[in-house]
């Protein structure tokens, strides 16, 4: 995978976790803790600088992962991750500045700041982990869930259509977008590295299984069926893109019930805050015409 010898996860969680703060509160086969250990695979091969990292998170189970990080982290309210990390970002433009958010989170409550954000183009990596549901709360119908999903706010199975926040990132221009189900353990790693490299605003969108809220209620409690309904219902970017294009109408209309994963975005552009420091270099060069005739 990398060039550099990795040590094995044990070594990795001894050396980011947050000790204190042990056990995790995830029930057993939920994807969360594996966004976790990605993550910190992805710091120790970018040889990242804890000291110069900050966590943002808003509320929800995937919400307490800056909480078992040992570094600084922001455990803020339901749906604001996003502008208390805009608002570190601003104060120091140094810093990488890391959310983890879940689905409700970051596309319900804190949907406007999702979505100005990635216009604005801010300087921060989101990972957004993604269950299909408000799992912290016990099973409520979220933004993200599938028609037909039951949940305690739609047991007889939801009307409303699911939200591809992963699209609606693209089409605000985000500079780099990918949706992994946690199941593929390599690419999540990559893309992660690859979010906060990129300058401007990254999405990191993780399909991660919740057994307890989601699986329970649609047949898929047992960790392994929600594993392989990510197979069944997944399909890499450049096949989905190639039906979509050229299959027949039976093969595009099978397309309703997959899911496209993969790196759907990634583009060179001035970050929000970089175009800003910019514009206070050329006011401060040009002192009198710093008002720009207004
Ligand atoms: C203002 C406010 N409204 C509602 C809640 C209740 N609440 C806590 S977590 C949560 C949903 C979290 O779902 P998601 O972001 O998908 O995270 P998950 O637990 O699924 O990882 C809700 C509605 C709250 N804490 N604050
Ligand atoms: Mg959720």
């Amino acid at each position: 995978m990398s060039e550099k010898e990795m040590p094995d996860m044990g070594v990795l969680r001894e050396k980011y976790l947050r000790k204190g703060m042990l056990p995790t509160i995830f029930c057993n086969g939920c994807g969360h803790g594996s966004s976790l250990d990605y993550t910190f695979r992805a710091i120790e091969e970018l040889e990242l600088d804890m000291d110069k990292i900050v966590f943002a998170s808003g509320i929800g189970c995937s919400s307490r992962i800056p909480g078992y990080i040992n570094a600084d982290g922001l455990h803020t309210t339901h749906g604001r991750s996003i502008a208390f990390a805009t608002g570190v970002k601003a104060a120091n433009p140094e810093l990488d500045v890391i959310v983890f958010t879940g689905d409700g989170d970051a596309t319900g409550i804190g949907g406007n700041h999702f979505i100005h954000a990635a216009r604005r183009n801010i300087d921060i990596t989101v990972i957004l982990l993604n269950n299909f549901i408000y799992g912290m709360t016990g099973g409520q119908v979220a933004p993200t869930s599938p028609k037909g999903t039951i949940a305690t706010t739609s047991p007889h199975g939801n009307l409303e259509g699911a939200f591809d926040i992963s699209n609606l990132a693209q089409a605000l221009g985000a500079a780099y977008v990918a949706r992994w189900p946690v199941s593929y353990p390599y690419q999540p790693i990559k893309s992660i590295k690859e979010g906060i490299e990129t300058k401007g605003f990254s999405l990191i969108e993780l399909m991660s299984p919740c057994p307890t809220a989601y699986g329970r209620r649609n047949k898929l409690g047992n960790i392994q069926k929600l594993w392989e309904w990510y197979d069944d219902h997944t399909m890499l970017a450049e096949e989905y893109d190639k039906i979509n294009d050229y299959g027949t109408e039976a093969e595009k209309a099978a397309l309703e019930d997959k899911i496209k994963i993969g790196v759907f975005q990634h583009i060179k552009k001035v970050g929000f805050f970089e175009a800003y420091e910019e514009q206070i270099k050329n006011l401060m060069a040009n002192d009198d015409k710093k008002w720009g005739g207004v």
